[in-house]
C-alpha cells in the first residue's frame, strides 16, 4: 500500500464515500492514485468553490465525512470561502491538497502556485478546519491520518491535510482508525438529573434542534425523545429541514418577528427552553422579538451542555440524548399534525410572487412525492421556509452565495437523489454553471432561478443604492448549451405547468427560470429584515 492509498482507505473507512476535486501539477499524483485505485469514486468539477460546496452537502446529507481534492496554492486558496462556511456549519469535509515535494521546495527558487512561504497554505487552512497534517513523514503519516479524521468526526468540523507529490507513490502503513473517546458517564447521569428536574417542574418545556442532531445522525434519537418527552419541538432557522417526515410534534422553524408569531411565542415564553445541537449565531436567534434570555435555555451544542451558569464541560451530544433517553419512558405522546404550509398555486396568468414559488412546489410535492432541497443564500431560502419540510441542506448561518447549485449537484452524488435547487440570480452568476457537468455524472437537478434582476436581499436592507441592481441573463436559454432542459416562466400557470414537466424529464437537468416582478420578497424576508434592523438599533 502507498500513502494515497493509505490515505484513500482510511477516508473511506471513516465514512467518505466520494471526492470532489479539481487537480493541478502538484496534485497530479494525488489524483493518479484515486482513478486508478478505485476506493473512492471521483467527481471532477469546474470552479474549486463548487468543489468545497458539493463536498460540504454530501457531507450533511449524509453525515460523513466527504472529500474536497485540489492542487496547492491557486486551487486549495480557491475553495477557502467554502471551507470556512463548513466551519461555520460543523459540515465535516477533508481536505486534501496537493503539495510540493521536498526536493524542489529547497531549491531556493519561489514555487509557482507559493504565496509568502510555502506553509502560508497551511497557515491559512489552520483558521478554518479543526485539525491539518502534512503527510511529509511516512513513518508518522498513518498516526497523523487516524489523529486528523478521528477529529473530523467527533467534532464535526473541515480538516485539512496536505500531501507532497513525491510521496504519493511511497509505500505506507495502513491507518489504524482511534477508538472513540471515552465519556464521563457519572457526569452526564449527574447533568441529565438536572436537565430533567428542569423540565419536569417547567409550565412550558419546549424543544429547539439544530444542525449537531443531523451531523451526528441523532435524527431518530431526538424524534423519539421529544415523543417521550411530549414536549412540542422546532427546528432553528440553521435547522431548518431535521426530523423532516418525522412524527415528533414538529410546529416549524423559530424564526423570532421573521416567522410565525405563535410558534414565536411559544419559545420566547418558553420557561425550560432544551436546545440541541443549535449553533447560538445571529441568524437563529437575532431576530428575537425581544431579547431572548438564553441564560435560561438548557443548551447542549459542542460537546457540552450549559444550564445557566452551569457548565458540563466533555458531554458528547449522542451520550448526553442516549441518557435521557434511557431515563424518559414515559408514554409517547400522540404526535399532532404538523404545520400546514401554503399550497394549491391558482393556475392564472398573475405573476409569480415568492410565495407562489412555495406553494406550487408543495403542490408539487403532494402529486410526486417530496424530496430534497439545496437552497442558495437570498429571498430563495426564506421562501423555501414555506416549502413542507424536507431535508435541506443551505449556508443558513455563514450565508455565502454560490452554495445552492453546487450543494444540490453533491447531494444527488452522495444520495443518488433528485433534489430541487433554490438559486438567485445574482448566485446563479457565481457558480451556476456547474450544471454543465450534470450530464457526465447523469445528474437531472430540477432548478428554480429566482430571477428579480436584483441583489433583493441586499435592496431590502438599502433599498436606495441602484448598485443592487443586476441585468436579465436570460438563464433559460443558456441552459441548452449547459446540457439541460430551459424554460422561463412568468405567470403562475406557467410556473405549475413547468414543475409539472420536469416531473417527467429525467437523466437531464431542468431549469425553470422564474421571472419575478421587481421588489418582491417573502413574507418572511421582509420581517427577517426588519427585525435584524430593529435589532441593529437603526
Ligand atoms: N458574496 C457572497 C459570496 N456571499 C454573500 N452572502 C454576499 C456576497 C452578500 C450578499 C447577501 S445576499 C446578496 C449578496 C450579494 C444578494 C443575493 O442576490 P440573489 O442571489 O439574486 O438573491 P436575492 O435576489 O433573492 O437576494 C448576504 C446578505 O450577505
Ligand atoms: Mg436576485
Amino acid at each position: 500500500m502507498n500513502l494515497a492509498e493509505s490515505l484513500l482507505s482510511a477516508l473511506r473507512d471513516h465514512g467518505a464515500r466520494e471526492i470532489f476535486g479539481i487537480p493541478g501539477d502538484f496534485a497530479l499524483p494525488f489524483f493518479k492514485v484515486i482513478e486508478t485505485s478505485n476506493i473512492l469514486p471521483l467527481y471532477t468539477l469546474s470552479h474549486e468553490p463548487g468543489v468545497g460546496f458539493a463536498a460540504d452537502a454530501a457531507a450533511r446529507i449524509r453525515s460523513a465525512p466527504s472529500v474536497a481534492a485540489v492542487t496547492y496554492g491557486a486551487g486549495a486558496l480557491n475553495m477557502v470561502n467554502a471551507v470556512a462556511s463548513a466551519y461555520a456549519e460543523k459540515a465535516p469535509v477533508v481536505v486534501v491538497s496537493g503539495a510540493p515535494g521536498r526536493a524542489e521546495s529547497s531549491r531556493g527558487l519561489l514555487l509557482h502556485h507559493q504565496v509568502k512561504s510555502l506553509d502560508s497554505q497551511h497557515q491559512i487552512y489552520r483558521e478554518i478546519t479543526c485539525d491539518q497534517a502534512r503527510l511529509d513523514d511516512l513513518r508518522t503519516a498513518p498516526e497523523a491520518i487516524a489523529r486528523v479524521l478521528h477529529n473530523c468526526v467527533t467534532q464535526s468540523r473541515p480538516v485539512y491535510f496536505e500531501i507532497p507529490r513525491n510521496l504519493v507513490a511511497e509505500p505506507c502503513a495502513a491507518v489504524t482508525r482511534l477508538s472513540a473517546d471515552p465519556v464521563d458517564v457519572e457526569a452526564v447521569e449527574t447533568c441529565v438529573d438536572e436537565v430533567l428536574e428542569r423540565l419536569q417542574r417547567a409550565a412550558s418545556p419546549v424543544l429547539m434542534v439544530g444542525v449537531e442532531i443531523r451531523r451526528f445522525g441523532l435524527e431518530q434519537k431526538i424524534e423519539l425523545l421529544a415523543r417521550r418527552l411530549g414536549i412540542p419541538v422546532v427546528t432553528s432557522f440553521l435547522g431548518r429541514g431535521l426530523l423532516a417526515h418525522s412524527t415528533a410534534r414538529v410546529l416549524g422553524t423559530y424564526m423570532g418577528i421573521a416567522g410565525d408569531p405563535e410558534l414565536t411565542q411559544l419559545v420566547e415564553q418558553s420557561d425550560a427552553l432544551l436546545l440541541l445541537g443549535v449553533i447560538l449565531s445571529d441568524t437563529n436567534f437575532g431576530v428575537s422579538s425581544h431579547r431572548l434570555n438564553l441564560r435560561h435555555a438548557i443548551h447542549a451544542e459542542d460537546g457540552a451542555v450549559r444550564l445557566g451558569h452551569h457548565i458540563y464541560p466533555h458531554i458528547p451530544l449522542e451520550a448526553f440524548v442516549d441518557a435521557l433517553l434511557a431515563r424518559v419512558d414515559r408514554p409517547e405522546a400522540t404526535p399532532t399534525p404538523v404545520h400546514a404550509y401554503p399550497r394549491n398555486l391558482m393556475h392564472d396568468d398573475q405573476p409569480i410572487t415568492p410565495t407562489d414559488i412555495a406553494r406550487a412546489v408543495n403542490d408539487f410535492f403532494a402529486a410526486h412525492g417530496s424530496m430534497p432541497l439545496a437552497s442558495d443564500m437570498g429571498d430563495c431560502l426564506f421562501t423555501a421556509l414555506d416549502m413542507d419540510n424536507t431535508e435541506l441542506v443551505a449556508p443558513g448561518y455563514y450565508a455565502t452565495m454560490g452554495y445552492g447549485v453546487p450543494a444540490g449537484l453533491g447531494l444527488q452524488a452522495a444520495t443518488g437523489r433528485r433534489p430541487i435547487i433554490l438559486v438567485g440570480d445574482g448566485a446563479f452568476q457565481m457558480t451556476g454553471w456547474e450544471l454543465g457537468n450534470c450530464r457526465r455524472y447523469g445528474w437531472d437537478p430540477i432548478v428554480l432561478v429566482f430571477n428579480n434582476r436584483s441583489w433583493e436581499m441586499l435592496r431590502v436592507f438599502q433599498p436606495e443604492s441602484g448598485f443592487n441592481n443586476l441585468d436579465d441573463w436570460n438563464f433559460a436559454v443558456l441552459a441548452q448549451g449547459l446540457g439541460g432542459i430551459g424554460v422561463r416562466v412568468t405567470t403562475r400557470a406557467e410556473l405549475a405547468m413547468a414543475l409539472e414537466r420536469a416531473a417527467s424529464i429525467r437523466g437531464r437537468f431542468v431549469l425553470i427560470e422564474i421571472v419575478l416582478p421587481p421588489n418582491a420578497v417573502s413574507a418572511t424576508l421582509a420581517r427577517f429584515v426588519a427585525g435584524l434592523t430593529m435589532g441593529r438599533g437603526k
